[in-house]
């Protein structure tokens, strides 16, 4: 923690400190550096550093008074070190987002202050010493294209991007000559399928447009209140505007104000709020590529999780939203969201195979299914996630005719979803010249330990090169990035996000990134996802049980059969049950919770177990890690002789069953444990604090935000399970002695939800984005267009030749279905 240890004073860089640091502890540091250089080459981490350090100074006194000086401070926000005798090159990450490189020559001690490439050069000697020494191997450098963005200054900053270009657009459009134009050219251009809306021709000057604003203000300051703009539509068509400037006289009279001060001078916050109404937003098109995606039996099948949930929920609340404000804007345009996504012929009882499908809960939105298509004709099965970049482009090609068609025009935006969706996106979206936006459920990146500079290890089973290249390209193309947390994109303060860890990185045989992306880039935004809490509410909202699923519930979780649904059973009845639920992937480490609870003896003793997740037959499944973990999970059982006290449930797809699932658990005075390795986010984690069950998360990612640890849940570690488990164990004997610890730890994760993950903030935040980063896309056409095309050379030169290299499965066969 920087705020503990001496501080950096502001001035000074690592390079230019360190040596005088080195110098106060030169003996133990000269020790300290033999040891990292004597194994030779080698890439340290983090753990490792810290390791060398304690065996290099024995004495424990000595050894801290070093940790407390500068040095200590220096190491400890070393994220790595690439060891390359006798150099030894540091990664250091004072703040999030932060980096500085320096390069320490071992038996001298002697600090050079280096660059991000020089850096990464260190790194592929350890990997592919020919690469790293080819002058021309290629380099990708986003920095040198994008020069004319503004970038925001403080790690706090980071991901409120919208309020940062807010501002600066506020002063750009107050540069009275060229500007305020654009803001005019912007109204000008405003229209609905050809309709035109706001101002029309007759007012296309700045002065023109001010009187007529002045004359509208009074004339509608005259008229009460409720007036509907129908009653003088004729009257405004005449000074030359058009609707959407209000349902109402009292409206449109805070409107036409609006304009009129932004016109004078325009400051942010009454910008957002002129933004947050003009009439710019009516088609959206999400895409969400990979996987079944469905509303029904889907969650939990292979690729199919979170992603899903999130954007049906979202697609509620964007057209909710809408709504409403189209209503206020006065006009009479129905909305459209359309989720783009895989049609999969061999649907397997799903609906993945039916083209278009409305979805349930909406007025106007569907389900648009493409398929994908190989040379034999449409690919009939499911294909993994990590195996789906050979029929992106096709597909994008396909999927831009159809939504052109079902939407009868273009879309006001298009958001992507995942690596496949971002892509696809981005290439839609240059195509058609339309504001994008980006989300990236988890970027696989941090998932895996070294997947970049180990990616020829990675890639037959991953195809991460594929994806790596994917992912930088739709990153750079976004107009704006929602996250759902500030660690996706900046981390902590030990931890680097998912992100900025594609700040510079290296693929050494592929490509070296010296600038992949900038986390200080203001199109970075946060906007937290919510569960739909009329599914998912507190277990002590008697009235609102759905107590017709209790029957199924109490078999499901103690009848003594083996059968389809579950193996294993709870023998105890009065015991409170610990629980999780998740795909059975490798990182949700279900079979590690599996494995802290086998172990710990005081944790059996006071609870039981229950899992969902997968199935238990290995033989069905065509998902690699599938295959693995149910193996995994049947010989723990076995080992550690769980049954009695273990429910393995297989994978549950009706969410209101679960969402009773989770408030039965909770009348066990139990609680949800999310075990991940990594998790991007987490919408089981907030699915069980909405029911109040009392949660402890990993904290490796997106729920170490959710949870305050100690306050409205707990944080796991994941890589410590005895920790893990006896932190469980310790809550429910507590509990034992003092029931009321379980009731406030339930309520305070509840208060924790209502007031930062909910669906209505989330919509709000989005449409302002659309809004705001639609402008200003415009009044930086030059940029971008020099920025396209370095993305479009990116992708044709090299995202091409990878994905050509991921094989197609064999039995792709004809289907008779005719072209798109
Ligand atoms: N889920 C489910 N049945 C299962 C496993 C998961 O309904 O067998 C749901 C779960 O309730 C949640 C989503 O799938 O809504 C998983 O989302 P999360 O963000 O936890 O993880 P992801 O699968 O997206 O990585
Ligand atoms: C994918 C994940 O892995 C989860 O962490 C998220 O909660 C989910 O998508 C929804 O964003």
């Amino acid at each position: 923690d920087s705020s503990s240890g001496p501080v950096l004073k502001r001035a000074d860089t690592i390079a230019d400190s360190m040596p005088d640091a080195l110098r106060q502890s030169r003996f133990h540091m000269k020790k300290c550096f033999a040891r990292f250089v004597a194994r030779g080459k080698r890439l340290l981490k983090h753990q490792q550093i810290m390791e060398d350090l304690e065996k290099a100074v024995e004495d424990r006194g000595e050894r801290n008074k070093l940790l407390e000086g500068l040095l200590g401070y220096i190491l400890s926000s070393t994220q790595e070190a690439a060891v390359v005798p006798p150099y030894v090159a540091f990664a250091v990450r004072p703040n999030p987002g932060f980096w500085e490189f320096v390069k320490v020559t071992a038996d001298d001690l002697q600090v050079e202050g280096i660059e991000a490439t020089d850096y990464l050069k260190y790194k592929e000697m350890i990997f592919d010493e020919n690469w790293a020494s080819d002058e021309n191997s290629l380099e990708i450098d986003f920095g040198a294209i994008d020069f004319t963005t503004p970038r925001m200054a403080l790690s706090s900053s980071i991901g409120n991007g919208l309020n940062f270009t807010t501002k600066i657009l506020s002063s750009r459009l107050n540069e009275r000559s060229q500007s305020s134009n654009a803001l005019l050219d912007y109204l000008l251009s405003l229209n609905h399928q050809g309709e035109n809306l706001m101002i029309n021709d007759k007012l296309n000057n700045l002065t023109k447009l001010q009187t007529a604003l002045k004359v509208a203000e009074t004339y509608v300051s005259a008229l009460l209140k409720d007036t509907p703009y129908q009653r003088f539509e004729e009257r405004f068509r005449e000074w030359g505007f058009d609707k959407g400037w209000g349902n109402t006289a009292g409206r449109v009279k805070e409107t036409t104000r609006m304009l009129s001060e932004v016109l004078e001078a325009a400051d942010p916050l009454k910008l957002e709020s002129l933004f947050s109404r003009l009439p710019n937003m009516f088609n959206i098109v999400i895409f969400s590529i990979h996987g079944y995606f469905g509303q029904a039996d889907v969650l939990g099948l292979p690729d199919t999780g979170g992603q899903v949930v999130y954007i049906l929920d979202q697609v509620r609340a964007l057209e909710e939203e809408l709504l409403q404000k189209i209503k206020l804007q006065g006009l009479s345009v129905k909305p459209q969201i359309l989720v783009v996504t895989r049609l999969i012929p061999d649907a397997k009882g799903t609906k993945c195979n039916q083209e278009l499908e409305p979805i349930i809960n909406t007025k106007h939105s569907h389900i648009l299914r493409v398929p994908f298509w190989t040379e034999k004709g449409i690919l009939r099965q499911w294909v993994s996630r990590f195996d789906i970049y050979p029929y992106l482009e096709r597909f994008a090609q396909d999927a831009t005719i159809k939504i052109l068609d079902h939407l009868e025009g273009k879309p006001d935006l298009i958001i992507g979803n995942y690596t496949d969706g971002n892509l696809v996106s981005s290439l839609m979206a240059n195509k058609l010249g339309v504001t994008q936006a980006t989300i990236a459920h988890a970027l696989e990146k941090t998932k895996y330990e070294d997947s970049d500079v180990k990616w020829n290890e990675f890639d037959e089973k991953y195809h991460f090169t594929s994806q790596f290249t994917a992912d930088m390209i739709s990153m750079n193309s976004a107009d704006f990035i929602i996250t759902s947390t500030y660690q996706e994109i900046a981390g902590s303060t030990n931890k680097p996000g998912q992100y900025e860890a594609h700040t510079a990185f290296t693929m050494p045989g592929l490509c070296r990134v010296v600038s992949g992306i900038s986390v200080f880039d203001p199109k970075f935004n946060i906007a937290a996802p919510g569960a739909d809490q009329s599914v998912y509410f507190p277990f002590t909202e008697k009235q609102q049980r759905l107590i017709e699923f209790h029957p199924a519930i109490e078999e499901l979780l103690y009848s003594k059969d083996y059968n389809e649904e579950h193996i294993g059973y709870l023998e105890d009845k009065k015991k409170p049950i610990i629980f999780s639920m998740a795909r059975l992937d490798k990182v949700k480490n279900l079979s590690g919770l599996v494995e802290w609870y086998a172990k710990n003896k005081r944790l059996r003793s006071l609870v039981n177990l229950v899992i969902v997740g997968g199935f238990f037959n290995p033989g069905k499944s065509k998902d690699r890690e599938e295959i693995s973990e149910i193996k995994k999970m049947h010989s723990l059982i076995e080992e550690y002789k769980l049954k009695g006290q273990f429910r393995w449930i297989a994978a549950q797809t009706d969410r209101y069953r679960n969402s009773e699932l989770y408030r039965c658990i909770a009348d066990t005075k139990g609680a949800f444990v999310q075990p991940a390795m990594y998790e991007a986010f987490g919408l089981t984690v907030i699915e069980a604090m909405n029911c109040g069950l009392p949660t402890f998360a990993t904290n490796q990612g997106g729920p170490a935000e959710i949870i305050v640890d100690g306050v409205s849940g707990f944080h796991i570690d994941p890589y410590n399970g005895d920790e893990s488990s006896n932190k469980i164990a310790d809550f429910f004997e507590i509990c034992k002695t003092d029931p009321e610890h379980w009731n406030t730890i339930s309520k305070a994760g509840l208060q924790r939800i209502n007031e930062c993950y909910t669906w209505k903030i989330y919509a709000k935040k989005i449409l302002n984005m659309g809004s705001i980063y639609g402008i200003w896309r415009r009044l930086n056409k030059e940029q971008k267009l020099a920025k396209e095309r370095y993305i479009h050379m990116l992708y044709n030169l090299q995202f091409r030749n990878l994905a050509r290299k991921v094989p197609i499965p064999g039995e792709a066969s004809f289907d008779p279905a005719p072209m798109a």
